[in-house]
């Protein structure tokens, strides 16, 4: 079929419903199975429909980055790949889409109606394989059924916060279109859009109104599900004197300038949060699904209370006594009118305190000393200078503590950790083709999914009005978080077998395809590497030496963690030496002499967490 051809098919149908759900980005890579739909791809676009196709280098990736267009635009997003093995590819991306709650619909090619259950080539039970990621699966087979299809499936994507997947069979795709007729077995649906800015029942509002005024000491844990309530979860907390935490992904809703933001908790978090947690006599957790039970209040400390928009996810990991089912921003609306302004605000100021010194003990970590760039100090300058409206990705890795620990996204900046921060960033620059991205990733995940994806940028970089994208590679020729998991978690030493990183030259590799490719190994250079990047309207790429050994330690460092790590070291960890020496910089920065000891020695017995 030409592509000057009538839209007149199955697929040009697909299509135009898909704009009508308000769908603009289609992230898509080709195959015989999804040729026929391609095809009227190139109709739309010739017809200059408004629905811009974008095809990165792996079906993965296509996936991950519709998810993060959902993430970034809060818009439906959807993505296209071939039958098996293309559509296999894709899993991976819905499943990010599926664990945290976004709107994306695949489109899957499918061999022709003819072949199926034969075991032709390249023919596989799809809906099977996508029954367990996708809250709807369906496969299109007559066209009178597309539009239901269509309608079910961007319909629950969008109020379940789900992905869901339509597949069509290469000989459905080219069937002449038709809409729904008035049958007897026939659906005529609908595509006017949902809300789900649901709220509460009153009675339920007024209970948690009721556990906040007897609160003393209340503290919000804040999440992604939070985003776009930032004004009215900083209200909530200035009527009731709270402080506030924030989930690794909940980090961009709560500007952090604000004294009272204590950022995160856990591994990545802070010693302020460490300590709210301890102490809150209330607890109210705002769209966020904090995995790590054991930071939380002990049970009967505090009372809780829970705001989701996904009702599974409530009363999960604490025993919340109010699990409030609604909209983030709409049920704190309905919340602050019931709340009064408490004139006790000691609980906030004292934490916003201790955020104060609990900055000036980071900045001090960032500058020990380390062979040859303490990874702290990268990111310490890094957000010194983070500018307007910076888009901050991150990846699974060392990289996502010293996120945590040294990034403070003021207002209007975004910034998500996923385990895909190179596909995040591309899809950002194609959400925001007007702000600068940067991508923060270890040269493991780099090596994984980031290197391919600078080709995708040569392709595109042309549509964005600013060029800058700076990927910052922390090259330590190690998958160091795991290294440090192994030895922690596991009293394993570390394997050079799984742990090694091959070394290349990764900023002469950005320079082979014609971006800036910056080389920093001494601790000196990177502020002024940093301002290059920022001064370039281009992709840049800081290769910086970074050091395996300087470790993440939690903000507490719990006795177990040390006692692994010192088991680890005596069972012969080949960077003991360093290992040992960073460590103990870092620890006598926490102060904290039962894990000295227990890193020189190895005791097992005494202690409990050391705090
Ligand atoms: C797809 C996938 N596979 C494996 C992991 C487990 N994992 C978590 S962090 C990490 C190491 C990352 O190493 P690198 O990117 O070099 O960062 P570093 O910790 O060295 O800074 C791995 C393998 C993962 N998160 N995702
Ligand atoms: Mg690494």
């Amino acid at each position: 079929m030409s592509i000057l051809e009538p839209r007149n098919t199955v697929s040009d149908f697909v299509i135009d419903r898909l704009i009508e759900w308000g769908v603009d980005h289609i992230f898509g890579f080709p195959g015989d199975g999804i040729g026929a739909f391609d095809g009227a791809l190139g109709r739309a676009e010739e017809a200059g429909l408004p629905l811009k196709y974008i095809r990165p280098t792996h079906e993965e990736i296509c996936a991950l980055m519709a998810t993060a267009h959902a993430k970034w635009t809060g818009k439906l997003s959807v993505c296209a790949a071939t039958s098996s093995p293309g559509a296999f590819h894709m899993l991976n991306g819905l499943y990010d889409a599926q664990m945290d709650n976004q709107p994306v619909v695949a489109i899957v090619g499918q061999q022709a109606m003819e072949t199926l259950g034969s075991a032709y080539q390249q023919e596989n039970n799809l809906e099977r394989t996508f029954s367990d990621v996708a809250a709807y699966v369906q496969t299109i087979v007559t066209p009178a059924q597309a539009q239901v299809v269509i309608d079910r499936a961007c319909r629950i994507a969008i109020t379940n916060r789900q992905p869901c997947v339509i597949i069509i069979p290469h000989n459905v795709q080219s069937m002449k279109r038709d809409e729904a007729p008035k049958k007897q077995d026939v659906s005529r649906s609908s595509s006017a859009p949902t809300s789900i800015k649901i709220t509460p029942p009153m009675d339920e509002l007024m209970h948690a109104a009721d556990i906040l005024k007897a609160g003393k000491r209340i503290t919000f844990m804040v999440g992604a599900g939070a985003f776009g309530a930032t004004d009215e979860v900083l209200e909530l907390a200035r009527k009731t004197g709270a402080g506030i935490i924030t989930a690794l992904r909940g980090k961009d809703v709560i500007p952090g300038d604000i004294p009272f933001n204590c950022e995160q908790l856990g591994l990545l978090g802070t010693k302020p949060s460490y300590n709210m947690m301890q102490e809150c006599d209330t607890f109210m957790m705002i769209g966020s699904n904090y995995p790590y039970s054991g930071y939380l209040p002990a049970t009967g400390q505090a009372r809780g209370i829970q705001i989701d928009l996904r009702p599974g996810q409530l009363g999960v990991r604490y025993p919340m006594e109010v699990n409030l089912w609604g909209d983030a921003k709409a049920t704190l609306q309905a919340l602050l009118p019931l709340v009064a302004q408490t004139d006790d605000l000691s609980f906030q100021e004292k934490v916003a305190g201790e955020m104060l010194d609990w900055e000036g003990v980071l900045h001090d970590m960032a500058f020990n000393k380390a062979d040859p760039i303490n990874p702290r100090r990268v990111f310490y300058e890094l957000n010194k200078r983070l500018p307007e409206g910076a888009i901050v990705t991150c990846d699974a890795g060392s990289t996502a503590d010293w996120y945590g620990h040294h990034i403070r996204l003021k207002k209007g900046m975004r910034g998500d950790l996923s385990l895909a921060a190179m596909p995040y960033a591309v899809a950002a620059k194609f959400a925001f083709p007007d702000k600068p991205v940067i991508c923060t990733i270890g040269d493991g995940a780099f090596q994984m999914l980031g290197m391919n994806e600078l080709i995708t940028v040569k392709k595109y970089q042309h549509l964005w009005a600013n060029k800058q994208l700076v990927v910052m590679v922390l090259h330590n020729d190690d998958l160091t978080q795991v290294s440090w998991e192994m030895r922690t978690e596991d009293a394993n030493p570390r394997w050079k077998g799984s742990q090694d990183v091959q070394s290349i030259d990764y900023a002469a590799y950005a320079e082979v395809l014609g971006f800036k490719g910056i080389k920093v190994t001494d601790p000196e250079k990177i502020a002024a590497a940093w301002d290059a990047a920022f001064a370039h309207d281009g992709l840049t790429l800081l290769d910086v030496h970074t050091d395996k050994n300087v470790p993440p330690l939690p903000p507490h460092i719990s006795f177990e963690f040390a006692r692994n790590a010192a088991a680890a070291l005596l069972k012969g960890d080949p960077d003991e030496k360093g290992v040992i020496m960073d460590s103990l910089k870092a620890l006598v920065t926490e102060n904290v002499s039962k894990v000295k000891q227990a890193l020189h020695l190895g005791h097992h017995d005494d202690g409990d967490e050391g705090k």
